[in-house]
């Protein structure tokens, strides 16, 4: 909204002319004018723009150079009525609402600084932006001249996500014009769903989506407007209340969709979520990491009851029974015998036998079984939270299996068990060239390329590109990111590896606040916010069945030493004789307004000027022609439209994995197995299966995303310590015999850490479960070790998933204790 700030202009403008004319000394008025000028609250719109899913909208309201307030978005249809007809208000959570608190927070980096005591001590001195250039240039080239391209990494950071300039394909972009460096695949959020789903179904194409454009390819569910048409949703551990929490996204599209269509609610989970809140009929508690035992329970109970639908399975599906079995693999190796007893293990899946592992009544698992194979339309939903396990990747395509198994996918109202999808994916972005380094590592083990790189192989799936890694990692650029020491699992192992100076020789950070990853810098470079810059960004990965743009209008000036990312990078190009290159001539303003015209030819709806989408802020609209139904041409016409596996059908069987499984070099250690079907597999430090670590840590631990922060951003603000402080869950069961009372700061440990927090004494979790919000700010007690931060990688341990390679950040032993 510049209206305010063009009245100003022109009064001025005006003022000046007359001062040139008249005999009036107009020079005190002009100053008196602007100065009461400067005190009009002057609105811009911006966007949160960290990596929630989301993306909200927010109005920045500025005065005198500061920002005042934040409001959010004021457009749309605030009503649930309006859902599926018009657009809805994104309205931004209370994150979002924090920005001005972040903007001005005591952890706000000023100016460029260099480390002058140990790393992780926090301890810097200002320096001037040339010098900053200058110091790292020279010691990004001797690391290159000594050890190659290989040698350099830019860290995962999801900080500052999707929007058009200002983000880390700034870095991507200058480092693949010197050289490039060692790439990295897979991710955190979904790593085993991403890696193992393609086995089973195909890649990520949604079988016949005839214009959504899937920026993301773990979105792969049907919409969640999709729910309003089924009559039974089961949710495994899916949170959208709390994970996608926009107001106009998914969050809306989930409660609204069960106020429209009012179909039964399942959800299961170790905790009782936000998601729930009554809105669900039933919340069946389970145990961490055995969902794929209550599937082959419920799969047992639809197949004696004869439930399943049969023609489908036949007519989609490969390796259900022996009749569709692909010729290579031995007898009894189809998914009904594996159920019935008659596979290699023998044991049948009885809801008894999943009853032990889930803790879930038998009498409950018949029921829930009965229910799913009697109700249609079936819409069976996942979030990432099962998956992100030692075992989340045979995890998370066993929870397809009930809409396989009842033929409930590519109808309306039904899904594949995936989460649900959206829109998305229509702004341009910087374009960043190929990187020349071919190498990659998988991102839940890059840590080891400090210390071992070529110790990590191909043939064990940990890097792709090469055979294995000729070297270690030596210098590493952190841009919108707390992943080196905050988010990556083990915190204090990657303490320990960053405090050796003969390991990485340089590391730099680019953020806006001082982050305990930031405390481990060589070089600190603080970036602007994006309150401070102009850009524009697309909407996320996971905002619902309708797509906007937001104009993000600079509101104010940096306040101090800060220089935009693009600048820190062009810096640095220059440096390397490579500023033509990053820059192609152009300017950051000339590159906006091209990627805002590249954006147009995507979406006719924006307005033609770029001051007219700047004054608009917001633009919503709609993809036509999209039915939001996963796999829906597959299920018309199989033949037309196949699946992209080999047999073009649904892999029960994979004869992928199961030459996977004989090439694949594979750890020792428990379920480090790879199966061609998709069945349970118990894994490290799970309860009740003979992990040694049991008896010193009964319990088990994980790190949920919660409303407090998204990851560790927003984490350190004083409103939302007040407003969500981060608890530790503990059912009264367990909390009673340690003496543990809801306030009370308790101890805990496993053999990786330990850290303090104040316990919530709540049945709203399984007993021998207890878990936090991941995220929070690791803060090392100087003396005993013990984080004072509560940062749940403290806790954490990098044993990958046998398939994909995933980590295992919800998978964790640990005691608790008073503190
Ligand atoms: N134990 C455990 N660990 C986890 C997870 C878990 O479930 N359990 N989840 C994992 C997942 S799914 C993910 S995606 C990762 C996320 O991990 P990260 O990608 O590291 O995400 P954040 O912790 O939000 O850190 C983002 C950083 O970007 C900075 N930033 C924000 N805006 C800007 C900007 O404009 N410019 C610059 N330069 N910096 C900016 C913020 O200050 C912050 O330091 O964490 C993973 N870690
Ligand atoms: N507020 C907020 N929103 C976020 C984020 C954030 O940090 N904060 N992070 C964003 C990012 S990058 C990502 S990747 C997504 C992550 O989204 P998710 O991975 O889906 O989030 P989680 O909280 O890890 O898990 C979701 C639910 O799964 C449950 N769960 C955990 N283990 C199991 C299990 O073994 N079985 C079953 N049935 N349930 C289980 C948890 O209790 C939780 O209620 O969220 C995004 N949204
Ligand atoms: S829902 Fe996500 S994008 Fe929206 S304000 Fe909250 S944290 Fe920001
Ligand atoms: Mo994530």
């Amino acid at each position: 909204m510049l209206i305010p700030q063009m009245k100003r202009r022109s009064l001025l403008t005006g003022l000046a002319s007359l001062s040139a004319t008249s005999l009036f000394p107009l020079k005190e008025v002009v100053a008196a004018v602007n100065a009461a000028a400067n005190d009009i609250e002057k609105i811009t719109w911006s966007a949160c723009t960290v990596n929630c899913g989301s993306r909200c909208p927010v109005r920045v309201v500025s005065k005198n150079g500061q920002v005042i307030r934040i409001e959010t978005d004021n457009t749309g249809n605030p009503c649930s009525c309006a859902f599926g007809k018009d657009f809805p208000q994104v309205r931004a959570c209370i994150r979002g609402r924090s920005i001005r608190q972040r903007l001005y927070s005591a952890e706000r980096l000023k100016y460029p600084m260099k480390r002058v005591g140990e790393r992780g001590e926090g301890k810097f001195e200002r320096i001037t932006w040339d010098q900053a250039f200058d110091e790292i240039a020279g010691k990004l080239k001797d690391v290159i001249q000594k050890y190659g391209n290989e040698a350099v990494f830019i860290n995962h950071g999801s900080g500052n996500n999707g929007i058009a300039m200002n983000s880390r394909k700034c870095a991507q972009r200058f480092f693949n014009l010197i050289g490039g460096n060692l790439n990295f695949f897979s991710d955190y959020s979904a790593g085993q769903f991403q890696n193992a789903w393609p086995y089973l179904m195909g890649s990520f194409d949604r079988s016949g989506y005839t214009s959504a454009i899937m920026s993301q390819d773990t979105n792969v569910g049907s919409y969640m407007e999709q729910i309003a048409n089924a009559k039974l949703y089961v949710g495994f551990g899916n949170n959208p209340a709390v994970t996608r929490a926009s107001g106009g996204g998914q969050a809306f599209g989930f409660n609204c969709s069960l106020e429209k269509g009012r179909p039964k609610v399942i959800m299961i989970d170790p905790i009782y979520s936000d998601s729930m809140m009554g809105r669900e009929d039933e919340w069946i508690p389970i145990n961490p990491g055995t969902d794929a035992a209550l599937v082959e329970g419920i799969a047992y109970v639809l197949i004696t009851e004869n439930l399943i639908d049969k023609p489908f399975l036949d007519k989609y599906c490969i390796g259900y029974d022996e009749t569709t079995l692909p010729k290579s693999a031995p007898k009894n190796s189809d998914y009904k015998s594996h159920i019935l007893g008659k596979g290699p293990d023998r044991i049948a899946k009885t809801p008894e036998w999943a009853s032990k592992e889930t803790g879930i009544p038998k009498e409950t698992i018949i029921r829930l079984a009965r229910e799913i194979g009697t109700t249609k339309p079936l819409f069976v939903a996942q979030g990432w939270g099962p998956q992100r396990r030692g075992n989340g990747d045979s995890l998370s395509i066993a929870i397809a299996m009930l809409p396989i198994l009842t033929g409930q996918l590519g109808l309306p109202g039904t899904n594949n068990g995936a989460r649900e999808a959206d829109q998305n994916g229509f702004a341009a972005s910087l374009p960043v060239p190929p990187n020349p380094v071919k190498a990659s590592v998988c991102l839940n083990v890059w840590h080891r390329a400090i210390y071992e790189a070529d110790q990590l192989t191909a043939k064990q799936g940990l890097v792709r590109g090469c055979d294995k890694l000729k070297q270690n990692i030596k210098f590493m650029w952190e841009t919108q990111g707390n992943n080196v020491i905050n988010q990556h699992t083990g915190s204090n192992l990657m303490a320990k590896l960053l405090k050796d100076p003969k390991l990485v020789e340089c590391f730099v950070v680019v953020d806006t606040q001082m982050t305990p990853t930031a405390k481990f810098a060589d070089y600190l470079l603080p970036d602007v916010a994006g309150q401070e810059n102009n850009d524009f960004s697309g909407d996320s990965y996971s905002v619902g069945g309708h797509c906007y743009l937001i104009a993000m209008e600079k509101a104010v000036n940096p306040q101090h030493g800060q220089m935009r990312n693009w600048d820190i990078m062009r810096e640095m190009a220059k440096r390397f004789g490579v500023e033509d290159k990053y820059t192609e001539g152009k300017t950051y303003d000339q590159w906006l307004m091209e990627l805002y015209e590249k954006t147009r030819k995507n979406v006719p709806e924006l307005p033609a000027s770029y001051a007219d989408f700047v004054r608009q802020g917001i633009v919503k609209y709609k993809v036509n022609g999209d039915s939001g139904i996963t796999m829906e041409n597959f299920r018309k016409d199989p033949e037309k439209y196949p699946i992209k596996t080999p047999s073009g059908k649904i892999e029960i069987y994979s004869e992928r994995l199961a030459k996977l499984a004989k090439e694949q070099e594979l750890p020792k250690g428990q379920g480090q197995v790879i199966l061609p079907i998709p069945a349970y597999i118990v894994c490290q430090e799970m309860r009740g299966h003979q992990d040694p670590l049991e008896k010193k840590y009964p319990l088990e631990c994980y790190g949920y995303h919660g409303q407090g922060h998204v990851h560790s951003s927003y984490a350190n603000l004083p409103w939302i310590q007040e407003l969500q402080p981060d608890l530790l869950l503990i059912n009264p069961i367990d909390a009673q015999p340690r003496g543990i009372k809801s306030g009370d700061r308790v101890l805990v440990k496993n053999d990786r850490g330990s850290l303090f927090i104040k316990a919530k004494v709540t049945p709203r979790i399984i007993p021998g479960v207890v878990a936090l919000p991941q995220g929070s700010w690791y803060q090392p007690n100087p003396k005993s070790g013990v984080d004072e931060g509560a940062c749940m990688n403290t806790l954490t341990s990098s044993i990958v998933s046998p398939i994909s390679k995933g980590s295992p950040m919800h998978t964790n032993l640990v005691e608790v204790s008073l503190a």
